[in-house]
């Protein structure tokens, strides 16, 4: 294919309700989105980056200035037979997934218009609807997260996750397991913990949790490994893998149980399906990650769920949780038993709102 033009866009979209983890409370998502057109076919990719570096060292600032000074002219100056291409021609570039991630899956949403599949087809999908859990923020107090829970659970969810830290933790999981012995419950701590915490760790061991998501260090594998040989609660890795590598590695160091991919954090659809075939060959379950997505990530997330190995609920939920307008058409919806059914549409099977799009862009910058 030969790209004729790529566009950089800065949306803002404000959350209908504040989410907060351990590292931060997020009310406005600042989003770049990629734009690349191709004979007369239109591609759209979401950087997934966060506001601030506190999930990752990235931003949408600093996906803007490496897509700006370096992917899109590399992208440019080729003409490409695969989006498979472009992450071994990205490999120099150390790091920076969310911004590789954007260009190379806008490619493979043109990919999917040009081969009439649906993109989930195309990268490999299996299913017709995928499994949905939703992801719960810190709340400012206990009664309100349980009220929170109760509503997720009757709108169907199959998988509730909270979000944890030292202070909001066994005390958040005692008061939910009371009102909710049998849901399918797990926890996220992005990285708030450390080994010295051992001991209140393995408190979490009594709550009949599916997974502990990301305990410990952003970058660790090794303490991972330790902490797991001493609870019974599978470990989930979320911040520490990058690579088919990483999960190479933390599978055979014993480091995790199960991981989350994120489309973003992995760098495109290349490397979450390496990921992918690395847990599959060694009975890992994975599910999808969520990263407060517009609808064009939600949407790809959707796509790259279909995938055989994606087993157990993710993170993908319905664009009403988080906004009062999308930016596709239809928005994503969750059916009453919790699933979302994967589009057979050619492409990426739902519409970008342009002239929504153009409300929300606060920068644009286009490349020839
Ligand atoms: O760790 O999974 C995470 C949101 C932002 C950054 C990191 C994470 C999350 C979520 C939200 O848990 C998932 C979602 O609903 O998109
Ligand atoms: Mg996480």
């Amino acid at each position: 294919m030969k790209i004729e033009r790529i566009e950089l866009r800065l949306i803002q979209m404000p959350l209908l309700s504040p989410f907060e983890t351990s590292f931060g409370r997020t009310t406005l998502r600042r989003i770049v989105l990629v734009r690349v057109d191709v004979e007369g076919r239109t591609g759209w990719g979401e950087v997934t980056a966060g506001e601030s570096p506190f999930y990752s060292y990235e931003t949408p600032e600093t996906a803007w200035h490496i897509l700006r000074d370096f992917l899109i002219p590399w992208t440019l100056k080729k003409s490409w037979n695969d989006p498979s291409d472009l992450a071994p021609a990205f490999r120099p570039i150390r790091g920076h997934y969310m911004a590789k991630a954007a260009l190379e899956n806008a490619l493979w949403d043109i990919a999917a218009q040009e081969k009439n599949l649906p993109l989930a087809k195309l990268v490999g999908g299996t299913v017709e609807e995928i499994p949905c859990g939703v992801s719960i923020g810190i709340k400012p107090s206990i009664p309100e997260l349980l009220e929170t829970v109760a509503r997720e659970v009757a709108a169907g969810y199959q998988r509730i996750k909270v979000k944890v830290k030292p202070g909001w933790d066994v005390n958040v999981l005692d008061a939910i397991r009371a009102r909710f012995p049998r849901i399918l419950l797990m926890a996220d701590a992005n990285s708030a913990y450390s080994l010295a915490d051992i001991t209140h760790l393995k408190e979490f061991d009594r709550f009949n949790l599916m997974m502990v998501e990301q305990p410990l260090g952003w970058d660790d594998l090794l303490d991972h490994a330790r902490l797991q040989k001493q609870i019974t609660t599978p470990v989930c890795l979320d911040e520490s893998i990058h690579t088919a590598d990483d999960a190479r590695k933390a599978i055979e160091m014993g480091a995790c149980k199960i991981i989350n991919i994120k489309l973003g954090r992995v760098g495109g659809f290349t490397g979450a399906r390496a990921v992918h075939e690395v847990c599959r060959a060694r009975h890992v379950p994975v599910w999808c990650g969520g990263m407060l997505e517009s609808g064009i990530g939600r949407a790809h997330n959707i796509a790259m769920s279909a995938l055989p190995g994606f087993t157990l609920p993710g993170d993908v939920s319905a664009s009403k949780r988080y906004w009062s307008e999308d930016i596709i058409e239809p928005e994503v919806t969750v059916s009453a038993h919790g699933t979302i059914r994967v589009p057979l549409a050619a492409g990426l099977g739902y519409s970008p709102k342009l002239a929504q799009i153009d409300k929300l862009t606060v920068r644009k910058e286009s490349f020839e």
